[in-house]
């Protein structure tokens, strides 16, 4: 059976991306972790794992149901979590509309067998990986935003040596 590694996901649009790679590389010395690259940069609302092409067929009719309106992200935190050895920026204060959006969109994927993680929703981009020594934080001083007004699926594609995630279909917020 034909399998593919999704998540549902929110793009960031590559003019962010763009400042969030400016940013970090200012922030952070060449040699702390791997930087993911600009186009990979998103904020992932569920994360799947190998999933048929049956279920997803499934979770997409779903997701193309949620009427929900959009929100404004504002990326005004970051972190460090030694464990899985990410650097991530995220919200102080998530909006409703995104708990809300990544919550529907995690209960679907549980209903239909994709595990969710028993640890609490915690929207983030990351922005490093595999940095697993303790390390200070650059100070908090940005303050970016974006409006988001659809969120997607993407399958996780390893090529070359590297990963990149394919968008396989999108769907509108309202206005
Ligand atoms: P991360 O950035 O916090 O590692 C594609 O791999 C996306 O799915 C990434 O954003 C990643 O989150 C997330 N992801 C990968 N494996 C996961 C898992 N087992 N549980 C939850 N999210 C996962």
């Amino acid at each position: 059976m034909k399998t593919q590694r999704l998540f549902f996901g929110i793009a960031l649009p590559e003019s962010l991306q763009q400042q969030l790679v400016r940013w970090r590389a200012e922030a952070f010395p060449a040699d702390v972790g791997r930087p993911i690259a600009a186009a990979n940069l998103h904020l992932t609302l569920a994360f799947l794992g190998e999933v048929s092409d049956e279920k997803s067929q499934i979770l997409q009719q779903q997701a193309a149901r949620i009427r929900q309106a959009g929100f404004t992200l504002a990326l005004d935190d970051a972190g460090h979590w030694p464990r899985p050895g990410v650097v991530w920026l995220g919200c102080q204060r998530p909006p409703r509309g995104l708990l809300q959006l990544a919550n529907l969109l995690r209960s679907q994927a549980a209903r239909h067998g994709c595990q969710q993680s028993p640890q609490p929703f915690h929207p983030h981009v990351t922005l490093l990986r595999n940095v697993t020594r303790s390390m200070a934080l650059p100070p908090r001083d940005f303050h970016w935003r974006c409006q988001v007004d659809h969120f997607s699926l993407f399958a996780s594609v390893f090529e070359q040596g590297r990963t990149r995630y394919r968008q396989l279909a999108r769907w509108s917020l309202d206005a």
